[in-house]
């Protein structure tokens, strides 16, 4: 006899609507009150660091035959909360990203409420329009005569600067897009050598080739060297490959330097290349009139990369990418498919954007920076990143006086501090010939011991020719001076040896 599926034990105990509504009301408040309010308590620890097989112990992540209890769900919540890193703590200052904002909060998780997938207006119509929206508003506030040109968001800022590569390559040689690679003389792009990794990995993707992008040398500041740049287009010139792109650089991923782009536009317009500016970072400053000099160009370029869920601290992932070219982005990634993109619909369908992208499902990112936008208004976007300048200049005043910190750079331009921290069995051995391979073991180990005591998070990496520093990220702009204070105290007690 067959049976019906209430006689089915685990089936019957499903819970119904009003048990998901009271399991809704109480997991919302157990999020808030762990993993937002606790998580950001600075008596809070920012990290419970376990090895990779104590935390298959310690949280149950054996995907179950039958339903869990819904205590048993709550448990698991609490379980993920406990051991994940809390990145809205202000001493996580270890990422180019940090904090909860509590609008960006709301409005990330009204999105996730309303599930949508922005690809035509009949599915998304609210974030069609809002995406519009604020693309035009960026590309204003980048300096885009009347803030022409297109735009999108998009996962991430590597996929960004893909775009700009795709884009680049698309309007140096149209026939691409449908003939692919074959047959064309070498491309040639060049980025600087502190440029952010995706440039190569993308050009890689792309069917370009790492060796194809040239690396720029950089000066003291980490600016690209633009003499150096018009050299090297030459160089391709004379290969007989064909240079077709120069991303520049607006706040560098490790010392946070903004390239020349008034001197590398010029060589853009004198050699017909397509100019990006990779602003990811550095973007958030163009907001600020008091430092939004420090992109000054940026309005010459063809292609943009800026992620408001950095400076800005608009909840990830929020990139996006903006040109000046009106057409360029739909004409190179479109396809046309008539299952999604019917021409015969009702209403006007220039406003079903998603043939642009190279993504078809595609979140609402945009929904949780308008939120922000709205709650804070321009003005307040241009207060975080004026404290967050200042908080920068703060710190960096501190450590200058310490005994033990030595800066990269003499005066950080961005909001990322990188130093040396050099501990008392160091001090006064500079002129030792293991110096420097000591010293490179310094920031790995302070670092190990921060961790495995959770008090602080703090990144550090070698770059060019210099051993590991540290990279203290400030972009919280509730971090206040006696954090600050902390930090200084926190590194000297941990490598007091
Ligand atoms: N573009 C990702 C940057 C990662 C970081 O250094 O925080």
């Amino acid at each position: 006899e067959k049976k019906s599926k209430s006689d089915v034990p685990w089936f019957a105990s499903l819970p119904n609507k009003q048990q998901h509504s009271q399991f809704l009301k109480e997991a919302i408040h157990l999020m808030l009150e762990k993993a937002v309010f606790q998580a950001t308590d600075r008596s809070s620890r920012v990290v419970e660091w376990k090895e990779p097989e104590e935390l298959l112990q310690l949280v149950d992540m054996k995907l179950p035959e039958n339903p869990e209890s819904h205590d048993k769900l709550f448990q698991l919540m609490k379980d993920v909360i406990q051991y994940s890193v809390k990145t809205g703590h202000p001493f996580f200052v270890n990422q180019l990203f940090s904090s909860v904002d509590p609008y960006g909060l709301v409005g990330q998780w009204l999105g996730d409420a309303l599930n949508p997938s922005v690809y035509t207006y009949e599915v998304s119509p609210v974030f069609t329009l809002m995406e519009e929206v604020v693309l035009k508003e960026m590309r204003q506030i980048v300096g885009f005569p009347d803030g022409c040109g297109d735009g999108i968001f998009c996962p991430g800022g590597s996929i960004a600067n893909g775009y700009a590569i795709s884009c680049a390559r698309y309007h140096f040689m149209p026939d691409i897009k449908n003939k692919g690679l074959h047959g064309l003389p070498r491309l040639v792009l060049f980025t600087s050598k502190d440029a952010h990794y995706s440039i190569k990995k993308l050009a890689s993707f792309l069917g370009i080739g790492s060796d194809n992008v040239y690396l720029i040398k950089t000066d003291s500041r980490g600016k690209m060297d633009t003499h150096h740049l018009e050299q090297e287009i030459l160089r391709s010139l004379e290969e007989g490959a064909a240079p077709f792109m120069v991303s520049a650089t607006a706040g560098t991923t490790v010392l946070g330097a903004f390239d020349p782009l008034c001197q590398i536009a010029d060589l853009c317009s004198k050699y017909k290349l397509w100019m990006h500016v990779d602003a990811a970072w550095g973007g958030g400053a163009l907001v600020s009139k008091k430092h939004r000099t420090l992109l000054e160009g940026i309005e010459r370029a063809d292609s943009v990369t800026w992620n408001p869920h950095k400076l800005l601290t608009a909840p990830q992932q929020c990139s996006t990418f903006l040109t000046r070219h009106e057409d360029v982005l739909s004409s190179c990634h479109s396809a046309s498919a008539q299952y999604l993109f019917q021409k015969d619909k009702f209403y006007d369908t220039q406003y079903d954007t998603g043939d642009k992208h190279i993504q078809c499902g595609r979140r609402a990112d945009v929904l949780k920076f308008w939120f922000m936008w709205k709650a804070k208004g321009t003005r307040g976007l241009e207060e975080h990143i004026d404290t967050v300048f200042e908080n920068a200049a703060y710190f960096t005043e501190q450590i200058k006086k310490r005994a033990g910190f030595r800066m990269v750079l003499r005066e950080p331009e961005c909001t990322n501090v990188c130093f040396w921290y050099i501990p008392p069995s160091l001090r006064g051995q500079e002129d030792q010939p293991d110096f420097n391979e000591r010293l490179h073991k310094v920031a790995p180990k302070i670092k190990e011991r921060m961790i495995k005591e959770g008090s602080m998070m703090v990144t550090y990496q070698p770059l060019n020719e210099h051993p590991n520093f540290f990279r203290l990220v400030l972009q919280n702009s509730g971090v206040e001076k006696t954090d600050m204070d902390y930090f200084v105290k926190e590194i000297e007690r941990l490598g007091s040896d």
